[in-house]
């Protein structure tokens, strides 16, 4: 009878309630539910808020998120549902000018909005090689060859003057087949020289290298630097703002191309200039009408075996 009446108290007067003891949790988060006020809000480190239970979205947070005098429970964003990137979107409290909200499949927790921006990303272009041996050109031109030499697969060719680099592609064939296959990529760039093999054996500058000391920079001209790393057993060598060759340790090439590029680079993926009717030239630009022409005009002098 007396908590009952302490409780209408209370719910009357709610200021004078603040550190009273009302017998149970329950009331407390009752009230605390009712009087949202600045204590409710966790204490120690935990960025969350007090609440008589955790809506969807939120989690209850850990035992050292406590609550002020026991009003109610620490919740904080549940991070699984603060992420709407598979709508390729952003969970934000409101979206910006630039953004467009997204539909109800993408949705976020703790009424955040799942915000979609509306800026149309940079364009970036990938070349590939792979297997035995299937090539796809920046311009997406597809062509398949048999070659037991290195080639070059891109190289600057452009009018600016640049740092030189250039990438390279081993054919061979497994435990002495005829028939080849990408084998290993060798990437120059300015005076450093990183050859990758077959299970991700990796030299750089002539060096056996552990892929444990991986991440690496190697300084190139204007104090420019490349960065060679593993990510998810692939290897990366990344020229920042010109382009990034993925080699799996086995028998697939990728390389993505940033804009400064388009148009300036030349080799077996061609120019990058949007025509794949232009991607069979030679080093010398001269538009050839056969494969074999195209892919011999591309070897490396002196890499071929049983040729
Ligand atoms: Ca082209």
């Amino acid at each position: 009878m007396m908590k009952s009446l302490q409780l209408l108290v209370c719910l009357l007067l709610s200021h004078l309630c603040v550190g009273t003891p009302l017998g149970n949790a329950k009331s407390n988060s009752f009230l605390s539910e009712i009087f949202p006020r600045a204590a409710d809000v966790c204490t120690n480190v935990c960025d969350g808020s007090c609440k008589s239970e955790c809506p969807i979205g939120e989690l209850v947070g850990s035992t050292e998120c406590t609550c002020k005098n026991n009003r109610g429970v620490c919740c904080i964003t549940d991070p699984q549902i603060d992420d709407c990137s598979d709508c390729g979107g952003v969970c934000k409290r409101a979206c910006g000018p630039n953004d467009v909200e997204g539909g109800a499949a993408c949705e976020c927790g703790n009424g955040k909005k799942c915000c979609i921006s509306l800026e149309v990303p940079e364009p970036t272009k990938d070349g590939s090689g792979r297997g035995d041996p299937h090539y796809r050109t920046f311009d997406s031109k597809k062509f398949s060859f048999q070659g037991n030499c290195s080639y070059i697969l891109m190289k600057n060719c452009g009018p600016r003057k640049s740092t030189a680099f250039q990438v390279e592609v081993i054919q061979r064939g497994r435990d002495g087949e005829e028939v080849t296959r990408v084998w290993a990529v060798t990437v120059r760039i300015d005076r450093h020289i990183i050859e990758m093999g077959q299970n991700n054996s990796i030299i750089i500058d002539k060096k056996v290298t552990s892929l444990d000391s991986l991440p690496r920079s190697l300084i190139i001209a204007d104090s420019n630097v490349i960065h060679i790393k593993l990510i998810d057993d692939v290897i990366n060598v990344e020229m920042p703002s010109r382009f990034n060759v993925m080699w799996d340790g086995d028998r697939f090439v990728d390389i993505h191309i940033e804009p400064l590029l388009y148009g300036n680079v030349c080799g077996l993926l061609g120019n990058a200039d949007d025509d794949p009717t232009n991607d069979f030239k030679d080093a010398n630009g001269k538009l050839l009408d056969n494969v074999d022409d195209f892919t011999n005009s591309w070897i490396v002098p002196g890499s071929c075996k049983n040729h």
